[in-house]
């Protein structure tokens, strides 16, 4: 079966060894051969492949059997004539020669080692290749190539953060982060949300939900937490957008446009003596690791919009949005649920569910 980690953070060498075993299941090597083809439709930026081959991968891995044959492959939904065509050629020949070929193009393998950058999204990346870039020491060394700060911090750092995080370190990281909220506002509240509080074992940032009752107080939260990490020595980089929410702009149809919450993406120093009990990726003789942490502080009657927004994954929330839409005639988002012309509150993910008549479904049954 197929391992925790996911094919973004396998090299290409180990995925064609992959390939060349024959012991491993076909729903894996299927699995994988997706999970290429989503990354290069999100690296090239083409969006309608992206999502159906999204979709067919989030099918065909909630399939409670094997698929052995394509008999019954095309009553699938989600699961278009290219999946199909894919399939095939994994039952036929244990590969998929269009997976292959994008494993070796030079292109996909230049735009998927810039986007591992922290900062750097395809657009930067393409641009980059376009001007012949092919490697980091050649973009270092580019007197006009113009990093942000972001993106020399990415840099700085890539060693540590492109090995993501183990749950133990994320569970070290919500100690570190729980201990600075109540120190500087003790009536907010911090939940883990994201990757982890699906139970993920391994991910590439940690992130929190913060807020607090009083009305208008949550927008001067985040900078009340960096100065407190700044303060432990704790803060490696910072980047700050206050909140841009207004009534009239929710709610939002593009699901790229994520929110208007006040949110800080973080860079922290993660102490190798706060992770209990393993899975610690501290270099030796240094004691201490960098680490990725996004915050999110939203008004308290936005919370449930919020948890459920960030939880993910982010093929469930296009789902979700899809189903609201298409079946429920509502439109959500990470701030509210619209039902013709009028907003339906929530103070819990709960209520969310039942409005738009489906039962509730755990964090970690939203994996898709
Ligand atoms: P990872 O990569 O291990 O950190 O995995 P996640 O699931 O924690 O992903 P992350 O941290 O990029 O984002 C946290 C959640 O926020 C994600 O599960 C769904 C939501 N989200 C992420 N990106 C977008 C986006 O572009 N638009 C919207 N609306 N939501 C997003
Ligand atoms: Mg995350």
């Amino acid at each position: 079966m197929k391992e925790g980690r996911p094919v973004a953070v396998e090299t290409r060498h180990l995925i064609q060894v992959r390939y060349s075993l024959s012991t491993i299941c076909l729903s894996s090597l299927l699995q994988d051969a997706l999970e290429v083809l989503v990354e290069y439709h999100e690296l090239t930026e083409i969006e309608g492949p992206r999502v159906a081959y999204s979709r067919a991968a989030s099918v065909l891995k909630s399939l409670p059997w094997t698929i052995e044959s394509m008999g019954g492959t095309e009553a699938l939904p989600c699961v278009g004539e290219k999946t199909r065509t894919l399939i095939q050629e994994i039952l036929q020949y244990g590969r998929s020669f269009e997976v292959e070929k994008i494993l070796a193009d030079e292109r996909y393998q230049t735009l998927k080692l810039f986007t591992s950058v922290f900062g750097v999204g395809p657009k930067t990346a393409d641009k980059w290749y376009r001007r012949g870039l092919r490697s980091f020491s050649q973009i270092l060394a580019d007197p006009d190539v113009q990093l942000n700060r972001m993106q020399q911090n990415g840099f700085l750092h890539y060693t540590d953060l492109s090995r993501g995080l183990s749950a133990a370190e994320a569970r070290a990281v919500e100690a570190v982060v729980g201990e600075t909220v109540r120190t500087v506002a003790p009536n907010a509240r911090v939940v883990l949300t994201g990757g982890f509080r699906r139970g993920k074992e391994f991910g590439h940032d940690v992130d929190f939900i913060v807020t607090t009752a009083e009305p208008g107080r949550e927008n001067s939260l985040l900078p009340l937490i960096m100065g407190r990490l700044e303060e432990q020595g704790l803060l490696l980089f910072q980047a700050h957008h206050p909140s841009t929410l207004a009534l009239k702009k929710i709610p939002c149809r593009r699901f790229e446009a994520m929110d208007y919450y006040s949110k800080c993406f973080l860079i922290l120093k993660l102490e190798g003596s706060r992770v209990q009990g393993g899975g610690q990726a501290v270099p030796a003789g240094r004691g201490w690791r960098a680490v990725r942490v996004d915050l999110v502080a939203p008004p308290i009657e936005r919370f449930a919009f919020t948890q459920l927004g960030w939880t993910g994954s982010k093929q469930f929330e296009r789902d979700l949005r899809r189903f609201a839409r298409v079946e429920r005639n509502m439109l959500l988002d990470n701030h509210a649920l619209f039902d013709k012309n009028q907003f339906l509150a929530a103070v819990t993910e709960k209520d969310i569910f039942a409005h738009l008549g489906l039962e509730y479904m755990e964090p970690w049954q939203r994996n898709a």
